[in-house]
């Protein structure tokens, strides 16, 4: 707590390993559990699903463990709560998303992450609202991730960090979660910078590359993921056709009434995924 913002991560010479060591201590000691087994990255539409996994045993503002940043919007102060599991798994669930749009550096991006890893956790579970490619998706759909490009121009990766990104999103997780829904899609995620979304002409391009879905959160969560060494499961809710896909101008607000719309039906899809985990 050195600098202006109070965010040790915010200082440079602080080792980013260090202040996850520390959250996870403040997580072990507000939860009252030594090592969580899941972490589960909450984003648009999937708030629900904390409720439906098991009991919640410990919740609070993340702005209590070290290095998560201030709510980027007034009035949204990211929750993080410990839920145990019917088979007696300790779940942290995250419901504080730093993004990369919010400039505030790499580092506090992918913290959450860290810490989750330092709290022992061997599976990264990661979801988001975003934007579909593919014309079948309607507004609503959640679908698998089955690989990325990171179009940030960025990594949390700092120095010659040469990680291997072959089944990043595990083919294994994937398959376990089609044996809970079969009819489950999978796509290819884009990582644009945001905040804006994209143009006509950049959603061509991200088809035209190989990409299916496009959104502004997780390629950079997942690379700090797999450098800790976790096995990954992404999930995106398609909460509108990307730009140029759909005639319609994006709206925020469209996106957050497919966000409600959904949220029962893949809460309840992403809980009996993680109660097979
Ligand atoms: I929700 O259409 C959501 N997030 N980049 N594009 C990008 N991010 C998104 C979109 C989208 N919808």
């Amino acid at each position: 707590m050195s600098d202006t913002t109070g965010n040790p991560l915010d200082d440079p010479t602080a080792d980013p390993f260090e202040v996850a060591a520390a959250a996870a201590a403040d997580i072990a000691r507000l939860t009252g559990v030594d090592r969580h087994d899941i972490a589960l990255t909450l984003g648009s539409g999937w708030g629900k699903a904390a409720e439906l996994i098991g009991e919640t045993t410990a919740a609070f503002p993340a702005t209590e463990v070290t290095g998560f940043s201030r709510p980027a919007l007034e009035g949204h102060v990211g929750t993080l709560r410990s839920v145990r599991t019917p088979k007696g798994r300790h779940v942290l669930v995250i419901g504080a998303r730093t993004h990369y749009y919010e400039g505030h550096g790499v580092r506090r991006v992918v913290h959450s992450v860290r810490t989750a890893a330092a709290a022992g956790t061997r599976t990264m579970v990661l979801t988001n609202g975003a934007g579909g490619i593919k014309p079948t998706w309607k507004p609503g759909t959640p679908v698998l991730i089955s690989d990325h490009i990171n179009l940030t121009g960025d990594s949390p990766l700092e120095g010659a960090t040469f990680i291997d990104l072959t089944d990043l999103y595990s083919m294994r997780l994937r398959d376990l979660a089609r044996t809970i829904d079969p009819a489950l899609d999978e796509g290819v995620y884009c990582q644009f910078r945001g905040p804006q979304y994209e143009t006509p002409a950049e959603v061509r391009m991200a088809k035209t590359i190989g990409g299916h879905i496009v959104g502004m959160s997780t390629a950079l969560e997942a690379i700090a993921a797999r450098q800790a060494g976790m096995e990954i499961l992404g999930f995106s809710l398609i909460t509108n056709m990307a730009a140029g896909i759909q005639t319609t101008p994006l709206s925020h607000q469209e996106v957050i009434d497919a966000g409600r719309e959904a949220e029962p039906v893949i809460s309840s899809l992403l809980a009996r995924v993680i109660g097979a985990l």
